[in-house]
């Protein structure tokens, strides 16, 4: 049996195991993911040869990379083309490399000090089966960079893209509405470009200087390297991830994710085995999440989302992790009230797991007879659905039922 470490049996209280015979050091605890991720172990997804974060040295000068040299150039499309787009997208006052105006990082720092936002956000990449991780991302809204180039007029999508190595063909962009930009609902959630996350500056492998983070999407739209805003009359989305079969508005999905860590495990019969795993919230919130045990002999197929013994199976629920106490969990200067999406006079999100956000969950199952198994877990959303509905079109978001293989032994 592992040994629990002081952390751990601090986690493990939290979560109310209660131990009152059994010497602290024994207390089974489930490993769970931790709430923030550190910014350099989030999962990497990076496009471009060489990628922007292995530059060094001139190099990373010269990409405009490193806070001094960090420039962002916000123009707009000359675009037009009958019927679609019968005049451009214009600008009064571009900000170019070119008229030596580029928003550089003090004007950014320098206008967060008025309009400043910080928002938890799960980064998950829509063709992946598990969360890349967790941030407290702080920045800027778009609308008030591009409030900076004065009176535009006639657009209707803002795309942005990162540093690629000056070749057209590894440009990743993607993009948002104009009023998904400007008309933020009081209280909603801004796009932003952020240049802090978990309280320290935005390291070169999360994206920085600055990144864009859309905090109802996936990864695709949180551009890294971000050095430029682009505005435009054509209403078609062109995002990089459109070329490649992905819906391009897609949304974050309430989806519970199984920790890889049980598949292959050999448990020993009479200890508990714990099922572990993050639940993320999307718009339709979080009722519960559930897990279902079942024994197996030889190889089993696949069981499809539909299959009759999934959605008869016993599932039993699940135990989310606990808030933490907030005040010391967010970085030093960011008081709960702050926080997009919390509460300001409780001083907690308005739901847990917080919209676009996500949290551990675990179930500990006890005297399981000797045999192979499959875990399963879902998530079930306020309007009562079950994982993978209401949207199981796999180009939406990985929301498949994950299952994981272990074994307990005699
Ligand atoms: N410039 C740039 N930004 C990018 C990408 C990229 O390849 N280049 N990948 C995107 C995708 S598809 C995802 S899922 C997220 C991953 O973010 P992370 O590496 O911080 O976890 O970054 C997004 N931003
Ligand atoms: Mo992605």
């Amino acid at each position: 049996m592992n040994l629990i470490t002081r952390r751990r049996f601090l986690r493990a209280s939290s979560l109310g195991i209660a131990a009152a015979s059994v010497s602290r050091a024994e207390i089974p605890a489930p490993k769970l993911q931790p709430l923030l991720t550190p910014d350099l172990d989030f999962y990497d997804v990076s496009r471009g040869t060489p990628k922007p974060h292995t530059l060094v040295g001139e190099a990373l000068l010269q990409a405009r990379l490193t806070p001094e040299t960090w420039r962002c150039e916000i123009t707009a499309d000359a675009f037009i083309e009958d019927p679609h787009t019968k005049v451009p997208a214009t600008l009064q006052k571009p900000l170019t490399l070119a008229d030596g105006n580029a928003l550089d990082l003090p004007t950014l720092m320098e206008l967060g000090k008025k309009h400043e936002v910080h928002f938890l956000k799960a980064m998950q990449c829509l063709n992946i089966d598990t969360p890349l991780g967790q941030g407290l991302w702080t920045g800027v809204p778009l609308r008030e960079v591009l409030k900076l180039c004065g009176r535009m007029n006639n657009v209707r999508r803002i795309y942005f893209w990162g540093f690629h190595n000056h070749d057209p063909k590894q440009v990743f962009k993607s993009s948002v509405s104009y009023t998904q930009c400007f008309e933020t609902a009081p209280g909603d959630l801004p796009i932003f470009l952020a240049y802090r996350v978990n309280g320290a500056p935005l390291s070169l492998e999360r994206g920085g200087p600055v990144r864009m983070i859309v905090p109802w999407s996936h990864g695709y739209k949180s551009i890294k390297w971000l050095q430029h805003i682009f505005v435009t009359n054509d209403a078609r989305n062109n995002d990089t991830y459109a070329h490649g079969n992905n819906d391009p508005d897609s949304v974050l999905k309430t989806a519970a994710y199984v920790d890889k860590s049980l598949e292959g495990q050999k448990i020993p019969a009479g200890q508990p085995v714990f099922i572990t795993g993050q639940v993320v919230s999307g718009p339709s919130g979080l009722q519960r999440v559930e897990y279902w045990l079942r024994r197996i002999e030889g190889e089993p197929q696949p069981l499809a989302d539909d299959a009759p013994e999934l959605l008869n199976a016993p599932w039993k629920p699940c135990e989310l992790e606990a808030q933490p106490d907030w005040p010391s969990v967010l970085p030093q200067g960011v008081k709960p009230s702050q926080v997009l999406a919390f509460d300001a006079a409780t001083g907690r999100p308005q739901s847990w797991p917080s919209r676009y956000g996500m949290c551990a969950y675990h179930a500990m199952v006890k005297n399981l007879p000797p045999g192979r198994y499959e875990a399963r877990a879902r998530s079930v959303d306020l309007n009562g659905y079950a994982q993978p509905e209401p949207r199981p079109l796999q180009k939406t978001g990985k929301n498949g039922i994950q299952v994981r293989r272990f074994e307990i032994i005699a």
